[in-house]
């Protein structure tokens, strides 16, 4: 039956490695679709499941945050749009039964993707302390555990409350608004470990921390520069908009250590011409230096600087502050240093700076390759003040871009999941609730592994994700997650951190996007926001994987119940039974949300304010859009080492595997490979084909070691090498953060190599 999960485990992984394609998508794109869709949810449910994503009648892709055009074709889906979909509405099921045969200890032997692969879990299971396994539990029993482990904290900051970004807005709403009645903005979220190092630098330059265009505007822009993103792979709908770009004459400029496929060239499947040949989409290839893309755009602008009529001058003089300074950093950069820092040479850059010059309306798009290394934030700041220079700010064709990961973890961070929450937020959450939110700032995701250490925390809580997995120095936080007092997981699927507990454990089985959600016997919608703003419904259309599933709303409601008892104003009940009363009360505490429930009932929903879009106001603290002059940084590497950055293989999302493939590096049938430049792995006696440790460096002098890894060799940057996330996390130091954002630097790890110990 093909609905059934593979036996054995560990999964065999025993990498092939096949030239790489140079173009994405095409047929091989749509018959792995239909293969890996009809596996996991067998062929009429398959059909009758990818005909509604992202229709404006369907539900949200719980893939990426990529907007939906104006115009949809019948199937709005991309091959991991369709893996992250058969992913969830699989026919697959992990009863109470499953847990019965497999003690946690088992379970914490099986990797990530024998986990993920049992599929939708269908009962709340509860292991008690010092019970060897998981059993089932009704609800009310779990939300008493719950109630009475927090009530029992010596402080509300004891307990932590982790949302991963899939999370619709009226559940994300109704729990920070949990979190802050019960006491505490310990709302750590995975856009910690994603983009906060851009929220951080548009924060303080442009006055909002979210890009500043709409798909339209990419179709108008001249030039658009996309800058550590691999949209092929993470982003797959971005390639018919890069290609609807070029089609109206733009030109593309990629900066990336590697060769992205994606990137190279497109083969629309929706189109005939897309089929056969595909779109050539990167003019410049400008192959970067891990960490070498602030140093990249400050030879721009200087060069910008020193050309007779490139700066906007207007647009400086009536919109900016700090351009003296700016302009006395960038013109002193020395030349060859940051030059070197990229490992371009001085060609690459100037038919960049010819393509910039050419360019009335800029984009620059970015995600991970940015956001996660040490100076991620200043690196950031150097692309506004590069768009600044220039006016590509708040005009059609123009601005910033940061392409974001999970569907809805822009919405999230909208609706208040946020460790340091502004006043004016909190202050309209207590009018509108006549509660009083705690005012000190919480923990992010790193200093919440920090405070499970040190014992300053004792109760996770976690709205979907995979915490262990996902965040940094495995070794570390696994020993952490284990001293709490409880540990709950929300979840749709079973992950590695439901095997890392603490004294007690809770899973609580939920809805997905794809999931029917009747209460009091009307159906439920919820809303999401794209990563450009626009804020649309969701509707699930998939018989539940079981009667027992409660949605998120539900369960943060209950939840709320049994903790804060009747001494809470809230009506938390009237919340469960209709999500239109939540969403009134979003109208009335968030901006940009009035008229909240009309709007959403729109065919494809409405767009969020943005004020430097709109209307060219910048509500920073200067009331102008801010220059910065930061000192250009990169990663320097001691002798004999190379820079690891840690990334996703086309079949993946985040820690959840969907197979062993990555199509387009030429990666067949297994995860631990390791991606060096051949000059490199020669230097470095690194044969291909041949199996090495790979072992990090930080200055804590603690051993790090990533056992049992195949060489490939691959033509990526010199002095950077790859590999797949999760299995590298246990790299990765967790105090080797972003400056300002704390943001894991899990894209610039120092390593070296070593060969695996004689067993
Ligand atoms: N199918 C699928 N879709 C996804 C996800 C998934 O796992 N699978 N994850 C979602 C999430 S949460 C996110 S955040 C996004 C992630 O989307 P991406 O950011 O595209 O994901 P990564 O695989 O981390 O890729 C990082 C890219 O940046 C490049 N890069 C790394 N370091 C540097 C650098 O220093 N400079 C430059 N210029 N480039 C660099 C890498 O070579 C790679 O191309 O995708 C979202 N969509
Ligand atoms: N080394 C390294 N580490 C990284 C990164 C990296 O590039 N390198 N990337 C970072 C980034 S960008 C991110 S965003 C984080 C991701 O961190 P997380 O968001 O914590 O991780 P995911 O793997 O996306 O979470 C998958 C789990 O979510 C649950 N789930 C899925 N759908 C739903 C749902 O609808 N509701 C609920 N309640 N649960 C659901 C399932 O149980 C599934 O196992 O990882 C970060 N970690
Ligand atoms: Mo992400």
């Amino acid at each position: 039956m093909a609905t059934k999960p593979p036996t054995g485990d560990p999964v065999q992984d025993a990498p092939r490695v096949e030239a790489a394609p140079h173009a994405a998508a095409g047929l091989p794109a749509v018959a792995h679709t239909l293969r890996i869709a009809q596996q996991q949810m067998g062929v009429r449910r398959t059909a009758r499941t990818l005909l509604k994503v992202n229709q404006k009648d369907g539900f949200d892709c719980p893939g990426c945050a990529w907007p939906e055009g104006e115009k949809r074709h019948t199937a709005e889906f991309c091959e991991n749009g369709a893996k992250a979909v058969a992913e969830e509405a699989t026919l697959r099921r992990v009863t109470p039964d499953f847990f019965a045969a497999h003690p946690v200890a088992d379970l914490a032997d099986r990797s990530g993707y024998w986990l993920g692969q049992q599929g939708r879990i269908t009962q709340p299971v509860y292991l008690p302390e010092g019970a060897d396994r998981y059993e089932a539990v009704t609800w009310e029993r779990a939300f008493e555990i719950i109630a009475g482990e927090l009530t029992a904290l010596a402080s509300p900051d004891e307990a932590l409350f982790y949302t991963s970004g899939r999370t619709s807005n009226e559940a994300a709403f109704l729990l920070q608004l949990f979190a802050r009645e019960f006491g505490t903005n310990n709302l750590p979220d995975c856009s910690n470990m994603c983009h906060e190092s851009s929220g951080s630098a548009l924060t303080e330059t442009i006055g909002i921390g979210k890009g500043s265009v709409s798909l339209e505007d990419l179709h108008q822009a001249d030039l658009i520069i996309v800058a550590g993103q691999n949209p092929g792979t993470n982003h797959p709908r971005m390639l018919s908009a890069l290609e609807q770009a070029k089609a109206a004459g733009a030109k593309i400029i990629s900066v990336n250590p590697l060769p992205e496929a994606g990137l190279e060239r497109f083969k629309n499947p929706q189109t005939a011409r897309g089929m056969l040949k595909g779109t050539a989409l990167t003019d410049l290839f400008l192959q970067i230096r891990l960490g070498g893309d602030q140093a990249l755009f400050r030879l721009l602008n200087k060069l910008i600087l020193r050309t007779e009529g490139a700066v906007d001058t207007a647009f400086v003089d009536e919109h900016t502050h700090g351009y003296e300074e700016f302009t006395q950093a960038a013109l002193a950069a020395d030349w060859d240093e940051t030059l070197a820092a990229t490992g371009l040479d001085r060609a690459d850059i100037e038919r960049a700076l010819d393509l910039v010059l050419a360019s009335r309306r800029t984009i620059v798009c970015w995600a991970m390759g940015l956001t996660q290394h040490k100076h991620s934030v200043p690196t950031i700041r150097e692309v506004v003040n590069f768009l600044l220079l220039r006016g590509n700010i708040g005009r059609p064709g123009a601005g910033v871009c940061p392409v974001r990961g999970h569907s809805n973890v822009q919405g999230d961070r909208t609706m208040g999941i946020f460790e340091r929450p502004s006043d004016a937020f909190l202050d309209a959450l207590d009018k509108e609730f006549g509660i009083t939110s705690p005012r000190h700032h919480g923990y992010d995701v790193v200093r919440s592994i920090q405070a499970l250490r040190d014992g300053d925390a004792k109760v996770f809580f976690a709205m979907g994700g995979n915490f262990v997995a996902a965040t940094p120095d495995t070794a570390v936080t696994e020993a952490a997650m284990r001293t709490a007092r409880l540990t709950v997981h929300v979840s749709t699927k079973l992950n590695r951190s439901h095997a890392v507990t603490g004294a007690r454990a809770l899973i609580l089985p939920t809805l997905g996007r794809t999931d029917r959600d009747i209460q009091a016997g009307r159906k439920q919608i919820v809303t999401v926001e794209d990563s450009m703003g626009m804020v649309h419904a969701s509707r699930g259309n998939l018989t539940p994987a079981s009667p027992h599933l409660l949605s998120e709303p539900a369960i943060v409601a209950r939840l709320a119940r049994a903790v804060l008892g009747p001494g809470s104003a809230t009506p938390w009940e009237e919340f469960e039974q209709d999500y239109a009363t939540i969403r009134d009360r979003i109208s009335r505490v968030v901006p940009g949300f009035e008229d909240f429930n009309t709007r959403v009932a729109r065919p494809g929903g409405f767009t969020l304010p943005h004020a430097p879009r709109d209307e060219r106001r910048f509500p920073t603290a200067t009331g102008k859009a801010n220059f910065t002059a930061a000192p250009v940084e990169y990663p320097h590497l001691p002798e004999g080492r190379l820079l690891l950055q840690t990334l996703r293989s086309h079949d993946q999302y985040n820690t959840t595997v969907y197979g062993l493939d990555d199509r387009y590096r030429g990666i067949r049938n297994g995860r631990r490979v390791v991606l060096v430049n051949p000059d490199d792995a020669h230097a470095l006696g690194l044969a291909d084909g041949s199996y090495t440790d790979i072992v990090g460096e930080w200055k804590d002098g603690v051993e790090r070691r990533a056992p049992g890894f195949r060489v490939v060799h691959y033509p990526t940057a010199r002095g950077c090498a790859a590999a797949y996330y999760p299995e590298t996390n246990v790299l990765v130091p967790l105090d080797a953060t972003a400056d300002t954002s704390n943001t894991p630097a899990s894209k610039s790890v120092v390593v070296r190599f070593e060969q695996p110990a004689a067993p």
